[in-house]
């Protein structure tokens, strides 16, 4: 069975598209099977309402805790607690949660393995009042590949970056459950409360800049981590040398095709030399030139010891 993927929105026909292109196909093909589900059908009253105004004041509505609730309870199986107030971190809470074997398991967060031999590694820890931590990008970098179940991820423009490195990670999950926040956002215990639960919750940005809802980031992250998935993609070579994938994140050098002058514009010379060590290094120079001039940021965080002598000259 492939990647199963639950959508929570209040407008789950956005996510019609996906059963369309690439995406259709890998259900087809049973890689992965999404569903998308509609958070108003988890209302009560006669209005269907999902938001209120924001505790303490402000501009624009806030969705409301009870209807996700029961909405995600529904979806991961699990019974409602009542968050005890003697803990001083969310790992502190014991309560009853029954795993995929249908056996009845402590939640912890505490990070040692259970008897699955997994290891609860949550790069995001929560705290009472709902605010989710993020890791340092220094231990970040060293978690190594694990084999996740289950990860609630809800897109939040004030949320750590969503990167490649993350699609890696969650591209080996069981089971993604993705919740789009509408209007000015959600209710900050609600991911407090499910990552309280042992659930492996996360929030992310997909960019520094503004969106209406989650929507659009959901489907962004969506492609980001299946088109990962063995057998998704027609060449899967065409992803290992694309930029920000391994232990490198460095642009990628440009790209020609024939013919070798094309309006007056030639391919550079060394592309056409046939010589395969010249064709390397001449990419690998334009790629370092190329990320220092567009993205000083990305050499910053490179790992020096990762560099060659030549590396080092460009
Ligand atoms: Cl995840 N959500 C919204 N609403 N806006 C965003 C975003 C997410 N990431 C960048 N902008």
């Amino acid at each position: 069975v492939g990647m199963q993927i639950d959508i929570v929105s209040v407008f789950p026909e956005y996510f019609d598209v996906l059963n369309l292109s690439l995406f259709g196909k890998a259900q087809s093909k049973g890689l992965v099977s999404v569903h998308a589900h509609n958070l108003r059908d988890w209302t009560h009253d006669v209005h269907h309402s999902v938001d209120d105004t924001p505790v303490g004041g402000g501009a624009g509505m806030v969705m409301k805790p009870e209807v996700w609730a029961e909405c995600l309870d529904d979806l991961l199986g699990l019974e409602p607690q009542a968050i005890t107030a003697d803990s001083d971190t969310a790992t502190a809470i014991e309560t009853n949660t029954t795993d995929e074997s249908g056996e009845t398991d402590t939640a912890d967060n505490t990070g040692d393995a259970d008897e699955t031999g997994e290891t609860d590694t949550a790069t995001q820890n929560s705290t009472l009042d709902g605010t989710l931590t993020d890791t340092p990008s220094e231990a970040r970098r060293q978690t190594p590949a694990r084999n996740l179940e289950t990860v609630l991820i809800f897109p939040n423009p004030s949320a750590p970056l969503f990167t490649q490195r993350d699609a890696t990670e969650l591209s080996h999950a069981k089971r993604l459950v993705f919740g789009c926040g509408r209007y000015e956002g959600y209710d900050a215990r609600i991911p407090a409360y499910y990552q309280a639960q042992g659930v492996d919750v996360r929030e992310y940005s997909i960019g520094d800049y503004v969106l209406n809802g989650g929507e659009v980031a959901v489907s962004v992250m969506l492609e980001a981590i299946t088109r990962l998935l063995p057998g998704f993609m027609g060449n899967p070579e065409s992803i290992v040398e694309e930029s920000y994938t391994g232990s490198e994140a460095l642009l990628e050098h440009r790209q020609y095709t024939r013919p070798a002058v094309w309006r007056g514009m030639e391919v550079p010379d060394v592309l056409l030399s046939g010589d395969h060590g010249k064709v390397d290094r001449f990419r690998r120079d334009e790629a370092l030139a190329r990320t220092d001039a567009i993205r000083p940021d990305l050499i910053e965080q490179l790992d020096c010891a990762l560099l060659s002598k030549a590396d080092r000259k460009t």
